[in-house]
This record gives C-alpha cells, sequence and structure tokens, in this order.
C-alpha cells in the first residue's frame, strides 16, 4: 500500500490546517479514545486522564507533532518513525489493534474542526496515511 500523488497532496493539504494547534487537537483525540474505548486506559495509568490536562495535552502534542514530521516525510515513513516504532514495539508493548481505534479518533477530531477541509477525498487520503504510520509502528513486534 501507498499514497498516489494526489494522495499526498490531500494529506499535506490537512496537515497544513493544524498549525499551533497540535495539543487541543491530540488531546481531544486522545480523550475521544479513552472514553469511547476505556480498555485504552491500561497504557496510560501514570497519566491524569482529566480531559484537558496537561499531560494529555503535552502527549496529544506528541503525537500530532509525529503525525506532521511522517506527513513530510511520505517518501520514507519507515525511516522518519523508526525510533517511535522502537518504542511502541520493544518498550510500550501497544496491542496492534489499538492503533486503528487512535487512527479513528483523530479522524473525527479532524472532521468536526475542520469540516470544509476534511472531506470525504481528504478522508480517504488521511486514513491510508494513518494506517501506514500505524503499520510502521507496529512493524518490529516480532
Ligand atoms: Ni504512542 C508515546 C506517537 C499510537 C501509547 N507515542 C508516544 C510518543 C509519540 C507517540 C510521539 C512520545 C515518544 C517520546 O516521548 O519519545 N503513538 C504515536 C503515534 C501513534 C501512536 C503517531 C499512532 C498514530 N501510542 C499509540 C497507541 C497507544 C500509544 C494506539 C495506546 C493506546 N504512546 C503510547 C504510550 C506512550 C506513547 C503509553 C508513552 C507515554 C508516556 O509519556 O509515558
Amino acid at each position: 500500500m501507498s499514497l498516489s500523488a494526489s494522495e499526498k497532496s490531500a494529506v499535506l493539504s490537512i496537515v497544513g490546517k493544524i498549525g499551533s494547534q497540535g495539543s487541543a487537537l491530540g488531546s481531544e483525540a486522545l480523550t475521544r479514545l479513552l472514553l469511547s474505548f476505556p480498555q485504552t486506559k491500561t497504557y496510560f495509568t501514570h497519566f491524569d486522564l482529566t480531559p484537558g490536562s496537561a499531560d494529555l495535552n503535552t502527549h496529544g502534542g506528541k503525537i500530532i507533532n509525529a503525525l506532521v514530521g511522517a506527513a513530510n516525510h511520505l517518501d520514507d515513513l519507515a525511516g522518519n518513525l523508526s525510533s517511535l516504532s522502537d518504542l511502541h514495539a520493544y518498550n510500550l508493548r501497544v496491542d496492534p489493534g489499538n492503533f486503528s481505534l487512535l487512527s479513528h479518533t483523530i479522524q473525527v477530531v479532524l472532521a468536526s474542526h475542520f469540516p470544509g477541509d476534511f472531506t470525504p477525498e481528504v478522508q480517504a487520503a488521511f486514513d491510508k496515511f494513518l494506517a501506514l504510520v500505524s503499520a510502521v509502528l507496529t512493524s518490529k513486534y516480532r
């Protein structure tokens, strides 16, 4: 699976809207993840999970930053995400099934914050991008 030229520009078009809102968007995506899929709380027992907490804002910002960085390296996702891939596989051992849950809540956040920009076509491209990122982050488990 890879992105076509038009899918790449669709991914970059929505990533370009994020600007300085990364922490807020990421924090909301995490809050939606933790509320709708409470089994994901097991990974964050050391966090204050109150919506809008400093822990969620900081971590949400890291996730969105990583996605923005990856979107700027669409021709080398594996290289760009290599150390994050090590972290998720060897240290965190996040069950791979959780990646599609977070991918879903990220898309809900983008759709609600950027309704005019997150068109069905952009969503399809961004969903594919998140699947590619998730594949890299879960590629080293064994
Ligand atoms: Ni994930 C740490 C990015 C999916 C649980 N994760 C990070 C960091 C980034 C990151 C960036 C911070 C690394 C650092 O500090 O060096 N995570 C991503 C991305 C995705 C993702 C881009 C998928 C789109 N992570 C997930 C999922 C879970 C998850 C699905 C579990 C439900 N991640 C974690 C945990 C940490 C983490 C737990 C460590 C948090 C901490 O600070 O203790």
